[in-house]
């Protein structure tokens, strides 16, 4: 068992401060990295120690591992932490980490490499009789190879998957036979130029599935537990924006049966520390293992809420080898949580990022709201890192409260000088398929055109309203205008209203 004293946070923004907050909390001490661009950033505020490791492109600092190294010696840090993104799960990463004597808080190499493939981690969770979605075993050399496969698994559609994939590059569907030799072409150019690697292989394509992942936690000692599961099927373009724990659509039964199966999954390869299990939810209730996730998920707070836990906590007593301080027949899952991710995008035009700096910032407070934020009033938002801002997290004791929560929190939201994701969860909210809760991945391609034009109106409508009570100088004007602020359709309300609703508010 070895003490960690002192934690480099490999990372930046809000994951950078969501880790330094716990480490604080257990009395360790936070070396922070950073690059040029990033000196005035929060995570740097934050930290006991901090270090520029070089330019602004993520591949000169964030991702420079000898750079990285070389602070965790000066500092004299004993253990890593690489939050998500840049270095989490990169295997030589892990291993140097290891080799520098330092403790890496997270899989070790080995598991991060082997979950790293998918044909790879497909055969390891085959072979522990975990189930995947029907298809290949191997990687296919040549169009025949997918043809007989494609034939095998009782017929189309079928998916064509890049074997080194994720994020859904170098993926085809292929709904008929004569089509299979052009997308079996395509997958393959597409994952050589993303991956550097051709390889691919053949799956049963699932229709409109959820994607539903389980959270997982694993110590030193062999014991492993489940932490429930995230429905995350709100996503554009392989991108979650609203997650929620529990999921709506999962019995009791279904909930321990996939549970086990992620404890299983972990088992097969070896896992130790904080990961989660991606499945496609189908809808007839089956479920089948996707990939791996070997870090912290963006998404873990509405686990850490539901759950009464401190994820980041967990790791660090598993990284130094403590045997986990809770068994499974002790969770106690209470009420329910969403994540609403606060994007610097601009939702009415095709979610391009949207830079600049953040002029007025003020996040929104009160019973059930969390928001972890790597952001402050007069931030630059650059185009070098992702668009992600904060993330607002509501928990209530039924899921109704808790997206009434998230509206109100959603409405709260003061944010200025950039343009954000703010208006597009706001009308996912309300949406009579997010209410029911059987939405599917498929929900934001099939709705999110229509939620926008009638966005649109409803703001024009919104618009007359707040300069009408503006003028009277109502009681109701404030609330009125952070209607109107957040609206769907915002980017329609012209400039010189929107700033005499808020010399409206200032003046009260
Ligand atoms: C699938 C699938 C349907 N059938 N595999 C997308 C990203 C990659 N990691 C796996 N993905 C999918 N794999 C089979 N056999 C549908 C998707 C998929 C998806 C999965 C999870 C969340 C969102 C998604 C959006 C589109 C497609």
């Amino acid at each position: 068992m070895k003490k960690i004293r002192k934690v480099l946070v490999a990372n930046r923004g809000e994951i950078s401060i969501r880790i330094m907050r716990t480490c604080r909390e257990m009395g360790v001490k936070t070396v922070a990295v950073y690059s040029e661009v990033d000196r005035q950033s929060p995570h740097v505020a934050m930290a006991d120690e901090a270090y520029c490791i070089g330019p602004a492109v993520a591949a000169e600092s964030y991702l420079n591992i000898p750079k990285i190294l070389d602070v965790a010696k000066r500092a004299g840090a004993d253990a890593i932490h690489p939050g998500y993104g840049f270095l989490a799960e990169n295997a030589r990463f892990a291993r140097a980490v290891l080799d520098a004597g330092l403790i890496f808080i997270g899989p070790n190499p080995d598991t991060i490499s082997l979950m790293g493939s998918k044909t790879e981690s497909r055969k390891t969770m085959m072979d522990a009789g975990v189930p995947v979605v029907p298809g290949a075993r191997d990687a296919l050399e040549t169009v025949e190879d997918a043809r007989a496969m494609a034939d095998q698994m009782g017929g189309y559609p079928v998916l064509i998957k890049a074997a080194a994939g994720g994020g859904g590059k170098g993926m085809r569907t292929v709904r008929r036979p004569e089509d299979l030799a052009r997308a079996f072409d395509a997958a393959r150019g597409e994952a050589q130029k993303a991956f550097g690697d051709a390889t691919v292989y053949v799956e049963k394509f699932i229709e409109a599935p959820k994607h539903i992942e389980i959270q997982i936690i694993a110590d030193q000692h062999d014991n492993v537990l489940y932490l429930w599961e995230r429905d995350c099927s709100i996503q554009r373009r392989h991108q979650k924006v609203i997650e929620e724990c529990p999921s709506m659509v999962l019995t009791p039964e279904q909930r321990e049966a996939m549970g086990a199966v992620a404890v299983q999954a972990a088992r097969a390869c070896g896992y130790v520390n904080a990961g989660t299990v991606e499945f496609l939810f189908d809808s007839e209730g089956h479920f089948y293992f996707l990939e791996m996730n070997t870090r912290l998920q963006v998404e873990h707070p509405v686990t850490e809420v539901v759950l009464g836990l401190d994820l980041v906590k967990l790791q660090l007593l598993a990284a130094e080898g403590h045997p986990l301080p809770l068994r499974q027949e002790d969770l106690s899952p209470r009420g329910h949580a969403l994540e609403c991710r606060i994007n610097a995008e601009d939702v009415y035009n095709n979610f391009v990022p949207s830079t600049g700096q953040v002029t007025h910032l003020k996040h929104p407070e009160g019973p059930g709201v969390r928001v972890d934020s790597g952001i402050t009033a007069f931030s630059e938002i650059s185009r070098f890192y992702d668009p992600m801002a904060a993330k607002l997290i509501t928990w209530a004791e039924t899921r109704d409260e808790a997206i009434e929560r998230m509206k109100r929190a959603l409405l709260e939201f003061q944010i200025e000088g950039i343009k954000t994701t703010i208006p597009f969860c706001l009308a996912v909210l309300d949406h009579p398929e997010f209410r029911s809760g059987k939405f599917t991945t498929k929900f934001v391609e099939q709705y999110w055109d229509s939620l926008k034009a009638a966005g649109s109106a409803d703001a024009d409508l919104l618009e007359v309203i707040a300069a009408a009570v503006a003028y009277h100088q109502d009681q109701a004007g404030a609330a009125t205008r952070a209607e109107v602020n957040h609206a769907p359709g915002r980017a329609e309300i012209s400039p010189w209203k929107m700033r005499a609703l808020q010399d409206m508010r200032r003046s009260k």
